[in-house]
């Protein structure tokens, strides 16, 4: 048990369970910056409904949302964090855990900040089917971005998260890594997408992915079809460029659109804390 507050003991924990020798390329650092991420990106700004606040996915309603498939990796791996500092949310442990996870895989410094509530609010809960399919194109990114008000150029940085971590075929039906090395944060998924020579491949599922083949590589890697749809746009194609040649870039622009990710829906005083949490509505807490 740590002092309620101490988030500098809950990042060290955090950042202690990255190293998980029998998982994924040794590490569940990817894994949990998908939790951070699908946590936040069901965020409609229209509606003002998803977003980190509440911690949905413990529920069967967003936790059981086909997208959703795998992250109770996540969760578990952050489980023995949450019974020692028993003060944390989940919202605010999911969130902080994939900050914490990026850092430690050598990328940038993201601004977290505390305060979302695992009070789970009925009327801001989202329906399933938010999150992208990996199998569509350029509009379909754009349907699902702009929905939670990102732009172009804030669609391509966040991209640029798949130089972390695989797809597995009994999660998505994907399969494999963007990247030899798919635990350390930098921007060669920008740079693999321009220079590699990808061709269409049908898995034995039946779901169509891109594939290149390197003799001297351990394994095939891979892109989603939205992955390249970012190459063939021409208002995201630019954006591609740019982070496939200037990596200070890309970390500075990712460390800023992921903060915006992570406060989809939250709003703030001065001071930091939440102002637009209503206890009082209809709900129910963990
Ligand atoms: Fe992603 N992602 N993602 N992604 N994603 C998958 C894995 C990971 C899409 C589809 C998939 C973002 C955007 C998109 C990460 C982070 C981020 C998988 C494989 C699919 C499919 C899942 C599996 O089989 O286990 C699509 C489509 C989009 C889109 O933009 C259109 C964003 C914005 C992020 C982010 O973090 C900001 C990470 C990390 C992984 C690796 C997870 C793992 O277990 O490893």
């Amino acid at each position: 048990m740590s002092n309620p507050g101490d988030y500098d003991a809950v990042r060290k924990d955090i950042a202690s369970l990255l190293k998980q020798p029998e998982y994924d390329d040794g590490s569940a650092g990817p894994v949990l910056v998908r939790l951070a991420w699908h946590s936040s990106g069901t965020y409609d700004a229209e509606t003002d409904t998803g977003g980190s606040n509440g911690a949905g996915m413990r529920y069967e309603a967003e936790g059981g949302d086909p997208a959703n498939a795998g992250l109770q990796h996540a969760r578990v791996f952050l489980e023995p964090v949450k019974s020692k500092h028993t003060w944390v949310t989940y919202s605010d442990l999911w969130t902080l855990g994939g900050v914490e996870a990026i850092k430690q895989m050598g990328g940038p410094e993201i601004e977290w900040k505390a305060g979302r509530t695992d009070f789970v609010d009925d009327s801001k809960l989202p329906p399933r089917g938010r999150l992208p399919d990996g199998a569509q194109g350029a509009d379909h990114i754009r349907f699902i971005f702009y929905r939670m008000g990102f732009s172009d150029q804030e669609i391509v940085a966040l991209s640029g998260a798949h130089n972390l971590g695989r797809c597995h075929s009994d999660r998505s039906g994907f399969h494999g890594a963007w990247v030899n090395n798919p635990t350390r944060f930098s921007n060669t998924y920008f740079r693999l997408m321009m220079s590699l020579n990808w061709k269409e491949k049908t898995l034995d599922n039946g779901v169509r992915q891109f594939v290149h083949y390197d003799e001297d590589a351990d394994e095939e890697l891979m892109m989603l079809p939205t992955d390249l749809a970012l190459l063939s746009d021409p208002s995201f194609k630019p954006w591609v460029e740019l982070y496939a040649k200037d990596r200070d870039r890309f970390f500075e622009d990712f460390a800023k659109v992921f903060a915006k990710l992570i406060e989809l829906g939250i709003e703030r005083d001065e001071k930091g804390g939440i102002t637009n949490i209503d206890n009082e509505k209809g709900g129910y807490h963990s």
